[in-house]
């Protein structure tokens, strides 16, 4: 019929290219630009069936490869709440992405739609996002055709955007609130005047942030928001030439523990500096601690940011949520993962914190939080976010208006409410988490340094390893034992037996072809070695 012509018909245009194996992994798929032509145009034809399964609902697509290399390139789909695509349909994006004809392609989406009982004929809306990688113009012109081969829908196209800022215009429109850029902003500058107007001291000092934009959208988007409340200055925004994440950015940053390009003249010693990643869904602060330092910096990572929202959203709660009643407490919790650093974790365990741990990957993470009234995750490098329940805003919406403005308990309750808004709800975000880490210390008047202070991070180290086939390692579900290869677990309890304070794991990356390791150890030297005879037993 008219359907399967019309995917015959565009799917020509897109052929697979050879011994390309695709996988959603982690993040949605991501390779060597030049080859994703093919794989875009599908998930694209997947977008606007998942629009359709969901009664119209508005769906994202985002190009992106977030902090890898520019010549990369990824596609990844947000659902209608603004979440990560739901990983029930995860193995129907490897299946298309990786079938080797235009005629099983069809053969697949046609039996999909059967079986998920999807009506072609209906109205289905797309929302597509890139960043700015050159390659993501063409790439977003085969998401548009993907979308527009499915009978009935159509792709709206939303240009150089953040990852996160997609994922909001998503969950906004579902909603039926305005969902621009412009209305994105508006909604980030109320919530942030509410709880500047709420800090308690008389009078507060603002002092200099230098961000880096790790030359991607993140820093240019944060170029067009002007926030007479903050004193930001932004370098790496790709705009003076600089090339996407190379020497720059928060993968760099949190992986080497040393100054992104452009940073650590002698000025800038001791002054709060941020970097977002290529796609600003991931944020971490650092500082450069003396002109010594050799470009060395103390980092203040995803951890540091959960331990330092965890507090605050602790302290609130505390204000009125302390009248011991059984089952009227609030539940609180945050996820980790087993990146976290283990002294992060004690520190938030000593807070009397509900901890779980989930599997890498954001979507896990969000999962769990969301099962908490106020749920708190972030990995170590930077992506996270504060979930609210639902009934919990209503909750505090309620108690708002019982209580006498002006009171400490109003302020508190005003306080979470207005972080309800700030914080995306739907995903990491490099831009509002950094609204937050900054209101924040201004409200508990504290330096970069004092924040740091919360807990010593216990010495770490990441190795990857390149071999022949990952997949051969498999883990268990919280990613901290390796059940294959056989014993090779007992030999990495064998290493980490003999350190002090030794913790180690080993998983398969789900976005490059690489097994990681993790070591942690009371010592650098001890991290060091630790990390590198796991990574011998790996190779
Ligand atoms: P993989 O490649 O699966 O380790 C990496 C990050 C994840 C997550 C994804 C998506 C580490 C160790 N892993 O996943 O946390 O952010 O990329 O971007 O940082
Ligand atoms: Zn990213």
């Amino acid at each position: 019929d008219t359907q399967i012509a019309s995917l015959l018909k565009s799917s020509d245009l897109f052929p697979l290219p050879q011994s390309l194996k695709l996988s959603y992994g982690t993040a949605g798929f991501r390779g060597d630009a030049s080859l994703l032509d093919s794989t875009v145009y599908r998930v694209g034809i997947l977008s606007a069936l998942r629009s359709l399964k969901l009664g119209s609902s508005t769906v994202g697509l985002m190009i992106t490869a977030s902090h890898n290399k520019v010549s990369d390139n990824g596609v990844k789909v947000a659902d209608p709440s603004g979440g990560m695509l739901s990983q029930e349909w995860e193995p129907f994006a490897d299946q298309i992405a990786n079938a080797s004809s235009s005629e099983e392609l069809v053969w697949l989406i046609k039996e999909f739609v059967e079986r998920e009982k999807i009506s072609i004929g209906g109205v289905g809306e797309v929302l597509l996002g890139r960043d700015t990688r050159p390659s993501g113009y063409s790439l977003l012109r085969a998401a548009e055709i993907g979308v527009s081969s499915v009978l009935g829908c159509v792709a709206v196209d939303k240009d150089l955007l953040t990852t996160p800022l997609l994922h909001w215009m998503v969950r906004a429109k579902n909603k039926g609130l305005n969902a621009s850029k412009y209305d994105y902003f508006e909604n980030l500058t109320t919530s942030l005047m509410c709880l500047i107007d709420l800090i308690p001291v008389s009078e507060f000092k603002i002092t200099k942030l230098v961000l880096d934009g790790a030359n991607g959208v993140g820093g240019q988007v944060m170029n067009e928001f002007s926030f007479c409340t903050l004193d930001v200055e932004i370098r790496n925004t790709g705009f003076q030439g600089g090339v996407l994440n190379e020497g720059v950015g928060a993968d760099f940053v949190q992986k080497e523990k040393v100054v992104p390009l452009g940073f650590g003249s002698k000025d800038d010693v001791g002054v709060r500096c941020a970097s977002f990643d290529g796609d600003a869904d991931r944020l971490v602060y650092f500082y450069v601690p003396s002109e010594s330092s050799g470009g060395k910096i103390e980092l203040l990572d995803g951890d540091k940011i959960l331990s330092l929202f965890a507090l605050f959203v602790k302290e609130q709660l505390n204000t009125f949520d302390d009248d011991g009643k059984e089952g009227e407490l609030s539940r609180l919790g945050v996820v980790q993962t087993a990146y976290a650093n283990g002294a992060s974790t004690d520190y938030l365990k000593g807070l009397g914190l509900d901890v779980v741990f989930a599997k890498t990957g954001v979507k896990h993470l969000h999962e769990k939080a969301a099962e908490f009234d106020v749920g708190i995750y972030f990995e170590a490098n930077g992506h996270g976010t504060i979930l609210f329940s639902e009934s919990f805003v209503s909750l505090l919406v309620g108690k708002q208006k019982d209580l006498s403005e002006g009171s400490d308990e109003y302020n508190a309750v005003s306080r979470l409410v207005a972080v309800s808004n700030l914080i995306n709800q739907a995903v990491g975000d490099a831009i509002s988490g950094l609204l937050l880490v900054e209101v924040i210390l201004q409200h508990m008047g504290w330096s970069v340094q004092k924040w740091n202070e919360l807990y010593k991070d216990l010495p770490s180290r990441q190795v990857k390893v390149e071999v022949p086939d990952r997949t051969a390692v498999v883990t268990t579900s919280e990613e901290t034992e390796a059940l294959k290869p056989l014993g090779i677990q007992d030999a990495i309890n064998g290493e980490i037996k003999k350190y002090k304070r030794g913790r180690a794991f080993i998983r398969p990356s789900g976005t490059e072809d690489v097994v990681r390791v993790y070591a942690e150890a009371s010592t650098q030297e001890d991290a060091d070695s630790l990390g590198d005879s796991v990574a011998q037993l790996v190779k």
